[in-house]
């Protein structure tokens, strides 16, 4: 007898199913993009895998050691940074390069001689929020694509600082009471959602939206006197009751970017890591959090700045470095702006 589970297996799309119906569609795109997708999928696989079981082996606390931005490292960082490098390492004719948060240079992912080297690079938080493991608490992988080559003259790792407007692909995973997948290649945002019993990704949502104004902001409050007056009056404003102009805004805020910036894809609103005193560039990373995330929620119509410049077309000057981010729905993160540049 089937069951309906059954029958979804049977007409599920899967993540690699929908890429091929992608690719039929782009007749330019090789198969080496959906490679790619399989590979970043294997490795979500094994992260959920591995975090399901964080309570019965040794993958809770730390390491004993910092990562390049500083940051004490959890046991379960660098085992996803290796479920990420696993996937790839095998074979350098497709991703030639991965940049991560927990590894302080880019990795070469193999010594295949110039010209047989792939043409990708790959940008990643393996484990963003990995301070919530400890307390089972929600947590994400971000990856960014960007094609890199071998320019005569170019330093490798100058060629890997992209502006995110260049990017080929971005997506997120988010490890909560199911694991999803959401990523775009510019052709709109698609989630999936882990089927664990078929152990496929399969398509839950296609062509994902953000509300233009939403009722959710998302930042941490403990910072409010490390922040700009703009800032301060723009988190005020939300607080203030209008009813009809849809305030006070609810308080959302979880420790995990890519949990926060999600919610913002369903209620709209605004997530916000501004500059602060001491922290000039704010916190997040260019590379691996702000510019996947600003390309996805972009694609699905929202918007992502420093509170002054688009996200998207920011010039990188080192792989690690920090921006301030304001991502969300576009009325909500134009407001944002407006108040931290003194326009209200
Ligand atoms: P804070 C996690 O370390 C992270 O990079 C994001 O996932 C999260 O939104 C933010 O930093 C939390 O930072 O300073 O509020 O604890």
């Amino acid at each position: 007898m089937t069951t309906s589970r059954d029958n979804l297996a049977q007409t599920a799309v899967t993540l690699t199913r929908h890429i091929l119906e992608e690719q039929a569609v782009h007749p330019e795109a090789t198969g080496e993009f959906s490679t790619i997708m399989a590979q970043i999928a294997l490795a979500a696989k094994l992260i959920a895998r591995n975090l399901s079981q964080a309570g019965l082996i040794d993958v809770l606390g730390l390491t004993g050691e910092t990562n390049v931005q500083g940051e004490a490292v959890q046991k379960l960082d660098r085992k996803s940074n290796e479920a990420f490098v696993r996937a790839f390492e095998y074979y350098g004719g497709l991703v030639r390069t991965l940049v991560s948060e927990e590894m302080d240079q880019p990795f070469q992912v193999s010594s295949l001689p110039p010209g047989k080297r792939g043409k990708y690079a790959l940008f990643l938080d393996p484990l963003d929020g990995s301070s919530n493991v400890d307390v089972n608490a929600t947590v994400g992988s971000i990856f960014s694509v960007h094609k890199v080559g071998e320019q005569a003259g170019r330093d490798a790792n100058t060629d890997l600082l992209k502006i995110g407007s260049e990017q080929v692909a971005a997506g997120y995973i988010l490890y909560g009471p199911s694991t999803i997948l959401v990523y775009t290649d510019g052709g709109g945002v698609h989630q999936f959602t882990l089927d664990p019993e078929i152990g496929e990704f399969v398509l839950s949502v296609r062509h994902v939206r953000m509300p233009s104004k939403g009722k959710v902001y998302s930042v941490n409050e403990g910072n409010y006197g490390k922040w700009s007056k703009g800032m301060q009056r723009f988190v005020d404003y939300l607080r203030e009751k209008d009813p009809a102009g849809g305030r006070p805004y609810s308080s959302r805020y979880s420790g995990c970017l890519v949990a926060d910036v999600h919610r913002l894809l369903t209620t709209g609103g605004v997530y916000l890591y501004p500059a602060e005193a001491g922290k000039s560039e704010g916190k997040l990373r260019l590379m691996y959090e702000a510019a996947p995330l600003a390309f996805i929620v972009e694609q699905a119509g929202g918007s992502a700045s420093t509170g002054t410049e688009p996200i998207s077309k920011l010039q990188p000057t080192t792989v690690h470095q920090r921006v301030p981010l304001i991502i969300g729905s576009r009325e909500d993160v134009s407001s944002a702006e407006q108040f931290i540049q003194g326009r209200r």
